[in-house]
């Protein structure tokens, strides 16, 4: 390591102990420097010192909208809380017009006092002219998974999305509601990633939540899953009324036991493919094969994300500054 290298570790996990020590107001304003600019030296070197420093386990609920995602991880939330965990919420919204994740907030508002040091809910626009879902929700995510015991990630998994959230989460939800083909569909276009958990919500309403479950289990039987020793289980839940939460707490830990060490290295690729994909939105196709020409290589597992991104978006700012500078030479060759 070089001693610019010590510097930039020093002062970011120093930032950290201060965010740590800082409560909400700190947290809230570290994830409003994200937003504003994300590439700062200060906030590189804290992202990368909570890069370095996880503590949550992280998952990820995604299903169609309308679904109960919101109501599940408020019912979630209540069960980690009781067991005294910390829990960080990130509610993706699909649409950047929509208040985002006001259903959640106020769903937690109602569930939870506000006062609760031990939780904290976000929302995020899933997409922003600088790019799609994961754009920001890493950095954020980050940031919080170094901070609390459990982070939660709610976004809508309408298909269109190049990312998924597979690529932030370190476990998968799945939820599907009864008598709804179309869940079954996206699980079936291949548009859904194979999740490690499935849950059939709104389990009160019976039948139809078990002829759900037995659909999506022959579904799911047709994928392939990732981890060959995860044997995914469909779970039916009635959020509203508390059924089948405790179980579902009990499923995320038997997953986060099962990945194990898999963990760091299922993040650290997850990095080196939203660095990849955070200077693809930005600077295209051609930014990332300049880069790929000069040697660089791209969505590689990485211990130091945000400062990568960092370097690699500033040569590449350096080259279209150049090429603009020089275009204009030309043009006042020719006029001359
Ligand atoms: N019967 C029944 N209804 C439920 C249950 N959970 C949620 N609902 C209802 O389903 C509707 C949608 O719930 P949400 O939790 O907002 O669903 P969501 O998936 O977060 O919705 P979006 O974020 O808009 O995609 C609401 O009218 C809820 O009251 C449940 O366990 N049983
Ligand atoms: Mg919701």
């Amino acid at each position: 390591m070089t001693d610019a290298t010590d510097d930039h570790a020093a002062a970011g996990r120093e930032r950290l102990a201060a965010l740590r020590a800082g409560g909400k107001p700190a947290l809230a304003r570290a994830l409003a420097a994200i937003e504003a600019t994300g590439d700062d030296a200060e906030t590189v070197a804290l992202l990368d010192a909570a890069f370095a420093d996880p503590k949550a386990h992280v998952v990820g609920m995604t299903g169609p909208p309308g679904v109960g995602k919101s109501t599940l991880a408020a019912a979630l939330i209540g069960a980690l809380r009781k067991r005294g965990e910390s829990v960080g919420v990130i509610a993706v919204d699909p649409s950047s017009k929509r208040r985002g994740g006001a259903l959640l907030g106020d769903r937690t508002r109602i569930l939870h006092d506000p006062e609760d040091a031990g939780l904290y809910v976000r929302s995020m626009a899933a997409r922003n002219e600088l790019g799609g879902l994961a754009a920001l929700t890493m950095p954020a995510l980050v940031l919080m998974r170094a901070l609390f015991d459990r982070v939660l990630v709610e976004t809508v998994g309408v298909g269109q999305s190049e990312t998924t959230i597979g690529e932030v989460a370190d476990t998968v939800v799945f939820a599907a509601q009864p008598a709804s083909g179309d869940s079954l569909q996206f699980m079936k276009a291949g548009i859904v990633e194979v999740p490690h958990i499935a849950v059939v919500t709104k389990a009160d309403m019976g039948g139809p939540a078990e002829r759900a479950a037995r659909e999506l289990e022959a579904a799911l039987a047709m994928a392939e899953p990732e981890e060959d020793d995860w044997e995914i289980q469909v779970r039916l839940v009635a959020a509203a009324e508390g059924r089948g939460i405790d179980e579902l707490v009990a499923d995320l830990d038997r997953h986060r036991t099962a990945v194990g060490d898999g963990l760091a290295t299922r993040r650290r690729a997850q990095a080196g493919g939203w660095l990849e994909r955070r200077l693809h939105d930005l600077y295209g196709r051609r930014g990332l094969a300049e880069l790929r020409a000069e040697g660089e290589r791209l969505a590689e597992p990485t211990d130091r994300p945000f400062a990568a991104y960092a370097e690699l978006s500033a040569r590449l700012e350096a080259k279209v500054r150049s090429s603009q500078s020089g275009t204009r030479g030309e043009t006042t060759a020719v006029s001359a």
